[in-house]
């Protein structure tokens, strides 16, 4: 601690800048251009302070504080000064802005400076842009401090704002025709910091400042980005990041941002409904619950439970999620239970289960900043994961070694020090020879190997083979680019890996996540800071779902149901079923044979999400019972439902999600349940007990559901909701005075003192190219969509990016006589979808690259019935089609 004197007093503080040391003690001063996210430049000087020994006012934000210094914030003179400088910027202000916005930073000042009445200037039409759906520019309310450029490309890393006509004739425009036209993603960083009003929320305009103020956790994809909720007359009227959130860091991107409005659109369902002949029939609670309770008895005694399957959310909570197994096991009888994990990285928690003993991410976002080599493999992060996308991006802008293995040219490929490309599906011959690389260049960490690692000698017999060569036939990606990553990657630690779908949506997905996991253990990247193999997981809380037991074969922690069966059924006052349970696509097929018939889809769109549309539909349309519980029709209600369950929305409830890091955060309701919709848990609650079967299921609060877990879960024992408070807690946290846990496998690995390196052969996908089917096509997603689409569909994202489209290499779309916007039919082995094609410059001749957000489209009509072995998680990835134009 440093002693200084302040405005008189003797006072101690940390160090920092002077701004902060006044922060600190709650002394406030005006300081127009500074955010704590940004690194101080002293722009406006408004933040003067005199300093003993010093000729001229400083400014605190760019000052150091230093031991015995004597710092006045209030002298006359810098008062003098400080006027000026703000009279200076009111003269031009428009002064309606000042009274219409009394809580904005610039606006609190000159009302602190009685200068109120100075802002003389009016809005001038010259400096309005008015085009982008979410963010209202309005630059003649801009004082010249910097902020939105600064934030733009130091946290977003997006270079969007510019600067032109330095002096007096200082202007900031986007780097396009308008905000909407330029290379914005519209994560609102730039209007979050914007002191003025110059760049603000258009919700915000339109609907007045928020009443109040709630902390939760965004509920689209799994990075787990704290924020702030603001409302207003039961309204979301804007959201803004929070600054303490550990993943997020003061940080957003446009769907936890803006896209909000789904919760209130005109067709969110709210009240039950039963199918009759007509059609959908409004009908009560009791009533649809009986029906379901009804029908299901009547099923089970003329079938037997495993004739009922049920499909957990990984966009509800975790205390949600494990009442849906619970409900499964112990009220159905049945183990027939999963979620969309199967469809996503089901591979990555398996490989990296067998390969170390945790079906997780070993490392924590944070570790990107500690990583000097970031291996980016099959994850278009910047579009998927934005948050964790921006701290990739800065990190290698301040000199990370990026490494990208894309089959595309994705915005962190155009960064990267080394991209390897290759073709859809030959990643493990890809990551086979780095790792022949590094065991043939004596690459390898030797004291790791010794101390931690078995197979090595079997190991190293297996890759001599697999030489760069051998590789670059099969992936058509040059030899010598893959010994200079395979070199950056050993050499250059410690190495950080991430991973998406390219690397698990196939039928070599587990052998493609244990073949990570080799490179990780041969170079000795796991254990430390900055190093590991970590699944960037898809929705808000897919970890947490499998990981409360929406799983077949395991129980709540991720544990194997036989070996833990007697603990459960203690701890239930239950017996378990004794028969294996189907997972998702198992079930699917059990449904097309006649063997199941019921399915409860909690927060799953089965219908357009899953592989074969015409194969899902077949299963579904012969149950005798499909229970749709969620927001709105989504395609499966409106297709094949009988009854549908209006659930809450995660803006409506309370409970916890677990996020790709092992995070566990509180959500927690800012608006009352939208009509007549119940929160997830309390809707499964009540079905126990329409079941006959309350016993267990008598809860009042997610909390004391998230209890009882905390019972069954020895791992996640000491995660009580009182210490969730502030940013969440990793597991493992044993007990409650267990910090939690950033790094896994430190010392030994979960599943022993050893991990062993394995064998990984390669199997090629089945999709071969033919004559009659020339190209491959590869599915993913983009910015503004969010999967089944049932929520950014229903928000202004979709002025930003309508529906789905095809992108092909320009040299193949020439070559087909093609035009920009050319409607086409992609045909495959197994279906077809027509959609408009896009030149993308991202894209190799003959890989094409498309989205599934849409129903028009049903791009799953295409994809085949291939899987991977291990996990059945369908081959989205790879399908061999061609392209004919639709006249
Ligand atoms: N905006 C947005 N964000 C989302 C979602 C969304 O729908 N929209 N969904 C969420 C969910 S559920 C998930 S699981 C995550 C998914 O996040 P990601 O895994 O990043 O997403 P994808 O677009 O499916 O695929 C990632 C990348 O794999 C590449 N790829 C395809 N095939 C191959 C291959 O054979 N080899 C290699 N090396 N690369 C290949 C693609 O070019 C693509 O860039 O995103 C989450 N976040
Ligand atoms: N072709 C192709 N298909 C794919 C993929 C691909 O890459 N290519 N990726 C696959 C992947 S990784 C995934 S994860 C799946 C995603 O597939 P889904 O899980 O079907 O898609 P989501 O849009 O995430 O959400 C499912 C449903 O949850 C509802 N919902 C949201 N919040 C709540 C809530 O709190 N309670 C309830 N009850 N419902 C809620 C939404 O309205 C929506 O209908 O798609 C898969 N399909
Ligand atoms: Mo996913």
């Amino acid at each position: 601690m440093l002693r200084v004197i302040i405005d008189g007093q003797a006072r101690e503080c940390a160090p920092g800048t002077v701004l902060e040391a006044l922060e600190s003690l709650g002394i406030s001063i005006p300081a127009l251009c500074d955010d704590t996210r940004l690194t101080p430049v002293g722009a406006c000087r408004t933040c003067i302070v005199e300093v003993e020994g010093c000729e001229r006012p400083v400014a605190a934000c760019t000052t150091p504080l230093a031991e015995g210094m004597m710092v006045r914030t209030r002298s006359p003179q810098v008062e003098a000064r400080r006027r000026v400088l703000l009279r200076l910027l009111a003269s031009e202000y428009p002064a309606e802005a000042v009274a219409r916005h009394p809580d904005k930073p610039f606006h609190r000042a000159l009302r602190e400076y009685g200068l109120a009445d100075e802002a003389l200037g009016t809005h001038r039409p010259e400096s309005l842009d008015d085009s982008h759906p979410y963010i209202h520019v309005d630059m003649s309310q801009c004082i010249h401090c910097y902020r939105c450029v600064r934030i733009c490309d130091d946290v977003q890393g997006q270079f969007v704002w510019r600067v032109w006509d330095r002096g007096a004739a200082t202007r900031i425009l986007p780097d396009g025709p308008s905000l909407r036209e330029s290379s914005c993603v519209s994560c609102g960083a730039c209007v979050d910091s914007c002191p003025t009003g110059a760049l603000e929320d258009r919700t915000l305009l339109d609907r007045g400042s928020p009443e109040a103020w709630t902390r939760t956790t965004c509920s689209y994809c799994g990075v787990g980005c704290e924020m702030d909720v603001g409302t207003r007359e039961g309204r979301i009227v804007t959201v803004r990041p929070s600054r303490e959130g550990p993943s997020n860091r003061g940080h957003l991107c446009s769907k936890g941002r803006y896209a909000f409005d789904f919760v209130t659109a005109p067709d969110r369902v709210t009240v039950p409904l039963l199918r009759e002949a007509g059609g959908w029939r409004r009908a009560s609670w009791d009533e649809a619950l009986g029906f379901i309770a009804e029908r299901l008895r009547r099923l089970r005694d003329a079938h037997g439970p495993d004739t009922v399957g049920m499909l957990g959310s990984a966009r509800a909570t975790n205390e949600e999620n494990y009442l849906a197994q619970k409900l499964a096991r112990v009220v159905l009888g049945t183990n027939n239970v999963d979620c969309c994990a199967r469809v996503c990285h089901a591979p990555s928690a398996a490989g990296l289960k067998r390969m170390l003993g945790t079906g997780a991410s070993t490392n924590s976002f944070e570790d990107v900043e500690h990583a000097r080599t970031l291996l980016v493999a099959g994850s278009n992060a910047t579009e998927c994961h934005p948050v964790v996308g921006a701290r990739i991006k800065q990190a290698a802008l301040r000199g990370a070694k990026l490494i990208v293995i894309d089959s595309r040219r994705t915005e962190l490929a155009r960064h990267a020090d080394v991209h390897l490309r290759p073709r859809p599906g030959t990643d493990v011959p890809l990551l086979n020879a780095l790792a022949q690389v590094i065991v043939a260049e004596g690459l390898c960490a030797p004291d790791f190997l010794r101390e931690r690692v078995d197979a090595v000698e079997d190991f190293q017999a297996f890759i001599r083979d697999w030489t760069p060569e051998r590789a670059a036939r099969l992936c058509e990606v040059d030899a010598e680019e893959l010994r200079k990553a395979a070199r950056l990657y050993a050499t250059h630690g410690p190495s950080m890996m991430v991973h998406g779908l390219g690397m698990t949506e196939h039928v070599q997905g587990t052998e493609t996540v244990m073949a990570l996991v080799n490179l990780a253990l041969l170079t000795g990247n796991l254990g430390g800071p900055g190093m590991g193999v970590n699944p960037l997981r898809g929705q808000n809380n897919v970890q947490g779902a499998a990981h409360m037991g929406c799983e077949p074969g395991q129980l709540t922690g991720y544990v194997p149901l036989e070996e833990h069966r007697t603990r459960f059924e203690a701890a239930w006052g239950a017996p378990l079923p004794s028969t294996p349970g189907l997972d998702l696509m198992q079930m699917m097929e059990a449904a097309r044979g006649g063997r199941l018939k019921a399915l409860w889809a909690f927060g799953y769109d089965v219908l357009l999400t899953n592989p074969g549309a015409h194969t899902t539909r077949q299963a579904l349309e012969r149950l005798e019972l499909l229970v749709v519980q969620d927001l709105f029709l989504n395609e499966t209600a409106k297709a094949l439902g009988h009854v549908f369950l209006p659930a809450c929305t995660s803006f409506e409830k309370d409970g916890t999600f677990m996020n790709g890091e092992r995070r566990v955060q509180r959500v927690r309701a800012s608006l009352p349940p939208a009509g007549e919709s119940l929160p997830d848990w309390e809707i499964l609650c009540r079905a126990a007990r329409a079941l006959g079967h309350p016993e267990g299921f008598a809860f009042t609060s997610p909390e004391g559901i998230w209890d009882e877990v905390r019972r069954v879960w020895p791992m996640g024992a000491g995660l009580a909701y009182a210490r969730l408070e502030h940013g969440g807690l990793q597991w493992p946290c044993p007990d409650e005075a267990h910090p939690g846990t950033r790094v896994l496998h430190t010392h030994g690995f979960a599943l022993g003192p050893r991990a062993a390196l394995r064998r990984i052969g390669y199997t090629p996908s089945p999709e071969a190219r033919s004559e009659d089917y020339p190209f491959v096509l590869m599915t993913g997603r983009r910015l503004y969509a969010f999967n089944a689409g049932t929520m950014t569909s229903r928000t202004p994202n979709v002025r930003l990016q309508p529906g789905d489209w095809l992108d092909m290499a320009p040299a193949d779309a020439q070559r087909l006589g093609l035009e920009d916007g050319a409607r086409v039919r992609v045909r495959s082995r197994h279906g077809q979808a027509v959609l408009p094609m896009h030149r993308a410059e991202g894209l190799r001749p003959g890989e094409l690259f498309t989205t599934f957000h849409t129903a028009e489209t049903l791009i799953n009509a295409v994809i085949g019935p291939h899987q991977d072995p291990y996990t059945h998680t369908p081959d989205y990835k790879v399908t061999a089609v061609r392209v004919e134009r639709v006249e």
